[in-house]
């Protein structure tokens, strides 16, 4: 068994694709009283280094494999801690889902995860999600709010069509609920063309406006 050395990162052993390492850290810091939000934060900052050496070509795909497997591990240990200190007073429907052409899903379970945590009602239609879909189910399900996740250039334009086919059947089927996006290289040029109510680069926060809306 390796000992961690305190003096790399968690971001850096994320980047580094140290798993063990990364798994037994993040066990230690838990142990010690850390904050889970705090850890996943730098967590996702080593996935953001992973993704720029693999856009040097310093890492290929089983490298974006491998890092998504490291998160998906994080979470998992660092979960049921969240589920402990989340409130869960709120009440509300949320219909969540990765757009069509996007297979990235960690983000977006993570969203799903804290919402869950705070007591929303959760319907994750998973990844690669058609805009048809999106606009079917919300029919169905009539949510209080719609958060779309996206993680690649091409999904700008997928959320785009996604916006427009949602307002589309919100409108004949009178229908309200605002429309959240999330993701990596999301920002509010982004939001404008994408149509979107909102935008949020951070799942907590995202949660955070949740709870605000259904206040409002
Ligand atoms: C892991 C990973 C993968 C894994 C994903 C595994 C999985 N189950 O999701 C796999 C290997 C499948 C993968 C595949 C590909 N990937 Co990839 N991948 C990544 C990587 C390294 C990390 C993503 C991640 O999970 N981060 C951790 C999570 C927690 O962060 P997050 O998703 O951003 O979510 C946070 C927020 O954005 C927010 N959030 C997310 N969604 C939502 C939604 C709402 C509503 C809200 C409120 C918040 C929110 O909450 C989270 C926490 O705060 C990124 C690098 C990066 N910079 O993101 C590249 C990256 C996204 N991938 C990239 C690429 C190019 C690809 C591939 C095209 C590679 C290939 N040649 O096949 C394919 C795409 C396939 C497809 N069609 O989707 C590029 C995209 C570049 C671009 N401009 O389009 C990136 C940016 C890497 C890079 N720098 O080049 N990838």
């Amino acid at each position: 068994m390796n000992t961690p050395n305190p003096n790399n990162s968690l971001a850096q052993l994320v980047a580094d694709l140290e798993e063990d390492t990364v798994l037994e850290l993040v066990q230690q810091r838990l142990d010690a009283g850390d904050n889970p939000l705090q850890i996943i934060d730098e967590c996702n900052e080593g996935m953001r280094e992973v993704g720029q050496r693999y856009e040097q070509g310093e890492y290929f795909v089983a490298g974006l494999i491998m890092s998504g497997e490291i998160f998906r591990e994080v979470v998992e240990i660092v979960q049921p801690l969240l589920e402990q200190q989340a409130e869960g007073k709120t009440s509300g429907r949320v219909l969540v889902g990765t757009v069509s052409g996007d297979i990235h899903d960690i983000g977006k379970n993570m969203f799903g995860m804290l919402l869950s945590c705070h007591g929303f009602d959760v319907i994750d239609l998973g990844v690669d999600v058609p805009p048809e879909i999106f606009a079917t189910k919300a029919v169905e399900v009539k949510p209080d709010i719609i958060g779309l996740s996206g993680l690649i250039t091409a999904s700008f334009e997928t959320m785009r069509d996604t916006v427009t086919t949602l307002r589309t059947q919100a409108k004949e089927h009178k229908l309200t609920f605002p429309i959240l996006i999330g993701g990596g290289m999301i920002d509010d040029q982004i939001r404008q063309y994408v149509g979107a109510d909102y935008w949020m680069s951070d799942a907590m926060a995202g949660v955070r406006l949740c709870e605000e809306l259904l206040k409002g």
